[in-house]
């Protein structure tokens, strides 16, 4: 359930982009930080420490406008993907209220994705949370790889490792050229407010 703040008429929504580590889930927010950043009046709040790895997370709030008279922030986060940083993933997804999985379209990373997905079932179990119920998108990145000759698993494949039980809206993308990248947000933001306002129902 998002965080309601009655007095100030507020709701925050936690958006989390999960998947594999070196998947793109950093590159989505920086896009979307640059896109939208008349929005954007926090900086994002990026926590590392060493190299590119996101030891903690990626922050990234911003406002879309008021629902039955509330004024809506949207928060974005991501997770890190190295798998010995599950305790950390794990409480980035407290309270989630949205989720975007960001697989790798790498041939190479086919197995990283499944088990990245896995990996947020359970975190999502420990929560009393089930992926079949928290609204998700799915998004396949990196296409842009596919003029480089680098080989990319096929929509097909994708599909049916990450989506066959899933069945939610899927998005082929590229977060470093911005492909997809609003179109997977927007779809979320929307999923997540229509499970919002009928929870509040
Ligand atoms: N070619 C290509 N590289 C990407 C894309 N998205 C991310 N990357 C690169 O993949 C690496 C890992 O990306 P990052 O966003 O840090 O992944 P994260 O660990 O999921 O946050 C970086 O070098 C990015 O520049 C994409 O759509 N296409
Ligand atoms: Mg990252």
């Amino acid at each position: 359930m998002a965080f309601v703040n009655p007095k100030k008429k507020e709701v925050q929504v936690k958006i989390v982009y999960y998947g594999p580590g070196r998947g793109g889930k950093t590159t989505n927010l920086e896009y979307i930080y640059q896109k939208f950043n008349n929005r954007i009046k926090t900086e994002m709040v990026t926590i590392k420490t060493h190299g590119d790895r996101t030891l903690f997370f990626d922050f990234l709030p911003f406002d879309i406008g008021k629902v039955n008279g509330y004024d809506v922030k949207i928060q974005l986060y991501t997770v890190p993907g190295q798998v010995k940083y599950n305790a950390t993933r794990r409480l980035v997804l407290r309270g989630v209220d949205g989720i975007v999985f960001v697989a790798d379209a790498m041939a190479v990373r086919r197995e990283k994705n499944i088990l990245s997905l896995k990996n947020l079932q359970e975190n999502l179990a420990n929560y009393k949370k089930s992926v079949f119920k928290v609204p998700i998108v799915l998004q396949y990145n990196k296409v842009d790889l596919a003029e480089q000759g680098i080989p990319l698993l096929p929509l097909e494949t994708l599909n049916k490792d990450l989506n066959s039980r899933l069945k939610t809206a899927s998005f082929p993308a590229s977060a470093l050229t911005g492909t997809n990248v609003v179109a997977t947000m927007k779809k979320i933001i929307s999923m997540t407010m229509a499970s919002i306002i009928n929870e509040l129902k």
